[in-house]
């Protein structure tokens, strides 16, 4: 459907819950949240939910704590998933998501399902946030603020890597030029999103990247963070987020992984690629999936099989 469509759509519902997806990325909380702060100046009763805690860097995000802050009616004249490729992101909310009056998904994820009844999907745009800025303009640009500014231009960085990965687009540039025009704090944003880390997070990044492994003549690096890192640093899986971009900055590295163990035997895996590597692509291989250049799954197993079951599905993807 068009903005236009999504708009009317929108506009005729009175109460509205909307979705983040589990694991959640600043992108599906911040749209999630500027698109709340948005609607709440229109009239619209409206919630949101997600089957997830938020990272320490989305806790001071402004509005952060609406967030699962409202106890769920019965039904809702609108439910809309917030950047989930598939209904299954939104995890125990599936339920609720279904019960409304109308279902509808926002999305730029190439593998969207279309689960809903109604669907915005655009696989060019940068991030959700893309989308939920030409909604609110498109529905009264009027009341746009600071505020909503400056949470759609923290998911657009977050998901385009600080404007850095090939989906960033003409009109993701020119959405955060004029997000920008609101007074959103851009230095401050990106020294908190893509620099700052904490001292434990160094102490770990540290160890891992010392026993980081090299295969294919340099071509595949691996990190991995297991328990006995987490221990020695104090840390937790959490600390472990966006290491994995160490690795495919090193040239000639064309695909990096992290793996990190979330539980006894049990790896969240991280890929990331340069070039014609395409991490969708391996992610697939075990029941995961992403976008081209970034992309993630779940598995189970023993550390040494896991990792030569993922170097292998690598290797065929060179
Ligand atoms: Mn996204």
């Amino acid at each position: 459907m068009e903005i236009i469509d999504a708009v009317k759509l929108i506009k005729s519902a009175k109460t509205i819950a909307l979705f983040s997806h589990i694991n959640p990325d600043c992108d599906t909380i911040c749209s999630a949240l500027a698109l709340r702060s948005f609607l709440l100046k229109v009239g619209k009763e409206v919630s949101v939910f997600c089957d997830g805690d938020l990272k320490f860097d989305m806790e001071s995000l402004p509005t952060a704590k609406a967030v699962n802050a409202d106890a769920a009616k019965s039904s809702y004249d609108l439910t809309v998933a917030v950047d989930c490729a598939e209904e299954a992101r939104m995890g125990k909310f599936v339920p609720l998501f279904k019960k409304g009056k109308r279902t509808f998904c926002v999305d730029h994820h190439l593998q969207d399902r279309n689960f809903a009844q109604y669907n915005l999907i655009d696989a060019h745009a940068g991030a959700t946030a893309e989308l939920v800025y030409l909604i609110c303009k498109t529905y009264d640009v009027s009341l746009l603020n600071k505020e909503i500014a400056s949470l759609l231009y923290t998911a657009l960085i977050t998901d385009t890597g600080n404007f850095g990965f090939s989906n960033v687009g003409t009109r993701t540039l020119s959405i955060a030029s004029e997000l920008l025009a609101y007074g959103v704090p851009n230095a401050e944003l990106s020294y908190k999103h893509f620099r700052e880390i904490g001292f434990d997070t160094f102490k770990l990044k540290a160890r891992a990247l010392s026993k980081a492994q090299f295969f294919e003549n340099n071509r595949i690096g691996i990190l991995s963070f297991l328990k006995a890192d987490f221990e020695a640093t104090g840390t937790t899986s959490a600390n472990s987020a966006n290491l994995v971009n160490e690795v495919v900055n090193v040239a000639g590295v064309e695909i990096a992984v992290s793996i990190t163990e979330v539980r006894p035997n049990s790896y969240k895996v991280s890929i990331r690629t340069q070039d014609k590597a395409d991490a969708n692509a391996i992610a697939s291989v075990f029941g995961g999936g992403g976008h081209k250049n970034a992309a993630g799954f779940m598995i189970n197993g023993f550390y040494g099989n896991v990792l030569d079951d993922i170097l292998k599905a690598c290797k065929d993807n060179l």
